[in-house]
């Protein structure tokens, strides 16, 4: 029934406003206007769909209505610096949840829709989130934005709207299947499009040398294609301020629709050739994790949302009187990985071709305006570009790219006189087989400053991957830790321990992380803890009933909930998790009366589709799964599950459950990961190797509260170098070489003894991550978990502490670090000290 009285009580009162109020009344009508006046449905008849985009345009006005300023405020600000987050991908999440929170109305709307028998967490549910990223390094961009708003520093991220983001994953017979993700099919109610704003991005073509009016040498493009790129604003509230920034994505489109002559003469077809060629550019996320495969379609994607983005930075600055000289002063721009790199020749053309600046001057600008963030030491992940491809694509930047690297080369000389050694592994062009060019030397040599994402990272980037450029520039090298927004993985994710925390130290802690300390007292209170524990089962017992639903495993939440949920990767090591449950089955087989802690492991990610040996895991874990759920002699006190399709929504079901969280990588390859983090400010207690921000997430919560195992990254260095036999510890190692021998027979497999033969081949002869090296030391570590957890006041004080010490990894913290230490920008974007 839908009560029509209150909406027109709630019009005919006074002070209130359809657009602006946050009163349940006035909410209540904004949505029934939305429904009414925009979408033409009769809020009777209307669908859920109806009403969740009612619900998200009347939250997007008081969006705007709080940010509007600060929105005009971001290009057009006569001293201090904007923020520009260039990053190809950006893993945003549902918004409708977030902003509620940061906006503070989520109880009145709620309130104002049950008013229409709609339930706020109905919609919360059928809001579909935009998957425009891979994993880590997409949500860190979106964690990123949500503190730059909180903190009320001027910011915009620019991006690519890929028309598909990340596959759907579904899993049919144990395998990951991909399906496309459709995430605008039902209408995107959270973004503008901004048509007039259209930028125009050239491609391939040729130059050509002339010489302008006063007599000097200049270059010019002569493009091949161009396409327009048009800007998709979405406004990025922060949390309970007035400051709304923007994420700006660009869509690509033909810049005249049809070819008018191949129409005229009836080829309809060769007429939208050219559009849909254009389109393609902004069509598709390309799905790998860490690891980019040269293809030329993703360089185009590369250089068309930077060239879009550069272009609306200096417009924007020179139309509020701006000089292209000046445009560090009002520009600071962050290089997410090497992903937007090409961003530093495309400034540098503009700059020297269009506006007629000398080298030198463009270059200080330019460098200036840059800082370069690392995101990964796997040597695959470094991306190169073959010359050719390269220009024939972006023939002008070539040439440009080629003078930087002449100069970058005597440089070189003149400090290292005679070390042509170093000149070659410096340079920006790798000269071996196909001649290159290398991304991370372009973006170290363009950017005044250089960091890796956790403190280990730093070190090993400093003393491995680029410890030339450390020699040559150690100024420009900085660390800068990684951190999770605590709104969205803890106010928006577990409602349940945000408000016991709230209660107990007050509300201050989700802008002021380092206010979790306060808990500390309360750790050793057994009434406290007692209530921690029930905030804990009301997760799990939550999480259970999504597990059965998407799986029809039943689950017990009474038992231990230990979770690895994070792309699916070998350095990741889902498979030494699945060695360790393969052992307790074994155990239990051996002996069902024996005394193990029942547990739940819940396994998720996605692996990306070309990835053979990642996809074979995904298939691991179901068959660990199929054997052991329903064995008789297990009873139920071990439980497998795979929870399909992991993703920012999912991700909120899942780290408010968990009660152990794995962190098992080969040190010295995950650069810092963040999921550590979420699940620890969710009360998990962690289980991981000295990697990454493990090590850092260990010091702050201290070494008797963490759960370590494991070779160290020098070790593992060394065990390399030494000649490492993993076939030697099988054959030493009774329990492993039985689970490993369980694997090889085909008892997982239906008597195949073929299926995981690669898998357990590669670990006996190659194991390049270590598996077989840490797997004792693991198991071990496991049984330590387990008998902590038959102490359930001990455990309790644990997970406590762990959330009362995690401070640091708040996200606020690290926006904080880049601007003190990259962009030199204080709230309001004014300027800071080493401003340039
Ligand atoms: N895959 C790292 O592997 C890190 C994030 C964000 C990654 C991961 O350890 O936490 O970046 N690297 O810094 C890349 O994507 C290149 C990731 O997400």
């Amino acid at each position: 029934m839908f009560p029509s009285v209150a909406v027109t009580e709630a019009a005919s009162e006074p002070g209130r406003d359809v657009r602006t109020g946050l009163d349940p009344a006035s909410l209540m009508q904004a949505v029934c206007d939305y429904l009414y006046y925009f979408q033409g449905r009769h809020p009777a008849t209307a669908s859920r769909n109806d009403f969740y985009l009612a619900t998200a345009y009347a939250v997007r006005d008081r969006l705007f209505q709080r940010g509007i300023q600060s929105l005009d405020a971001l290009l057009h600000r006569p001293d201090g610096r904007t923020v520009a987050y260039l990053s190809a991908e950006f893993l945003m999440g549902p918004q409708l949840a977030a902003n509620l929170v940061n906006l503070g109305i989520q109880d009145a709307m709620r309130e104002a829709l049950w008013r229409m028998d709609i339930r706020l967490e109905d919609l919360i549910e059928h809001e579909v989130e935009p998957g425009l990223g891979n994993g880590g390094l997409g949500r860190l961009a979106a964690c990123y934005l949500d503190s730059l708003a909180t903190l009320e520093i001027p910011a915009i991220g620019y991006g690519i709207r890929y028309e598909f983001g990340i596959f759907n994953q579904q899993i049919r017979d144990g395998w990951q299947v991909e399906l496309t993700d459709k995430w605008l099919h039902l209408g995107y109610p959270w973004e503008v499009a901004r048509p007039e704003r259209a930028v125009a991005v050239r491609y391939g073509g040729y130059t050509e040398t002339y010489t302008d009016e006063d007599g000097r040498y200049r270059v010019r493009w002569i493009p091949a294609e161009i396409v327009k790129g048009v800007p998709h604003d979405t406004p990025i509230l922060g949390y309970r301020v007035k400051t709304c920034n923007l994420l700006r994505l660009w869509r690509a489109e033909a810049v005249q629709t049809f070819d008018f002559e191949a129409f005229n003469i009836g080829d309809y077809a060769r007429a939208v050739e050219d559009q849909v060629t254009s389109e393609t550019i902004s069509k598709v996320l390309y799905p790998n994790d860490a690891s980019p495969q040269g293809k030329a379609l993703r360089l185009k994607q590369q250089y068309f949302f930077v060239a879009c983005a550069i272009e609306d930075m200096l417009r924007a600055h020179l139309r509020f009187g701006g000089t292209p000289a000046t445009f560090h002063k009002r520009w600071a721009a962050q290089l997410n990985d090497t992903h937007p790199t090409v961003a530093v020749p495309e400034l540098m053309r503009l700059l020297l071709d269009d506006h007629g600046l000398e080298w030198d001057e463009a270059w200080e600008v330019t460098q200036k305006t840059f800082g370069y963030t690392n995101h990964t030491l796997l040597p695959e992940a470094l991306e190169t570009w073959p010359i050719d491809l390269f220009g024939a694509l972006l023939p002008r930047h070539l040439e440009i790219v080629f003078e930087i690297n002449r100069r970058l080369c005597d440089g070189i000389r003149r400090v290292y006189p005679g070390d042509e050694d170093r000149v070659r592994r410096m340079s920006l062009i790798e000269e071996q087989g196909r001649r290159s060019l290398r991304m991370a030397n372009l973006a170290c040599v363009g950017s005044h400053a250089i960091n890796g994402v956790a403190a280990l990272h730093t070190e090993l980037l400093k003393s491995q991957v680029l410890s030339d450029w450390v020699a040559m520039f150690p100024e420009r090298f900085c660390n800068i830790t990684n951190g999770v927004t605590p709104r969205r993985f803890v106010v928006v994710a577990n409602p349940g321990q945000s408000k016991l925390i709230s209660e107990t130290i007050g509300d201050d802690w989700p802008i002021h992380l380092d206010a979790l300390r306060r808990l500390e007292t309360h750790a050793d209170d057994p009434e406290f803890r007692a209530r921690w524990r029930d905030v804990k089962h009301a997760n799990k017992r939550q999480l259970a009933a999504v597990i059965k639903e998407r799986t029809g495993i039943s689950v017990d939440p009474d038992s231990l909930f230990d979770i690895q949920v994070k792309r699916i990767h070998e350095y990741k090591r889902q498979h030494l998790n699945v060695l360790h449950i393969l052992t307790l089955y074994r155990r239990l087989k051996l002996n069902p009366d024996l005394d193990v802690v029942p547990r739940t492991f819940v396994f998720g990610g996605k692996a990306a589709p070309g990835y053979q040996v990642a996809k074979l895991i995904i298939k691991l874990v179901g068959a660990t799964g199929d054997l052991v759920n329903d064995d008789p002699d297990v009873r139920g006190r071990l439980k497998v599950v795979f929870f399909p399709n992991f993703s920012v929504k999912n991700g909120q079901a899942i780290y408010p459950a968990a009660d152990l969280s794995e962190q098992i990588s080969t040190a010295g390859q995950e650069a810092s990961g963040t999921g550590n983090m979420k699940f620890a400010l969710n009360g998990a207690l962690t289980i991981g190797t000295l990697d990454g921000a493990n090590i850092e997430i260990r010091d702050e919560v201290g070494a008797e509260n963490f759960f370590l195992f494991g070779l160290t990254a020098d070790e593992v260095r060394s065990a390399k170098a030494g000649g490492y036999a993993p076939r030697a510890i099988y054959e030493q190692n009774d329990e492993l070489r039985a689970v490993v021998d369980l694997i090889a027979s085909g008892a997982l497999a239906g008597g195949d003894t073929t299926l995981f033969r690669s898998l357990v081949d590669g670990l006996l002869w190659h194991d390049p991550f270590m598996v077989l090296a840490d797997y004792q030391s693991y198991v071990a570590c496991q049984e330590r978990v387990a008998a902590l957890w038959r102490d359930p006041e001990a455990w309790s004080r644990m997970s406590i502490l762990n959330v009362a010490r995690m401070g640091k990894f708040s996200s606020d913290r690290s926006i904080r670090d880049y601007c003190e230490r990259v962009w030199h920008v204080g709230p309001l974007g004014a300027p800071t000290e080493g401003a340039p």
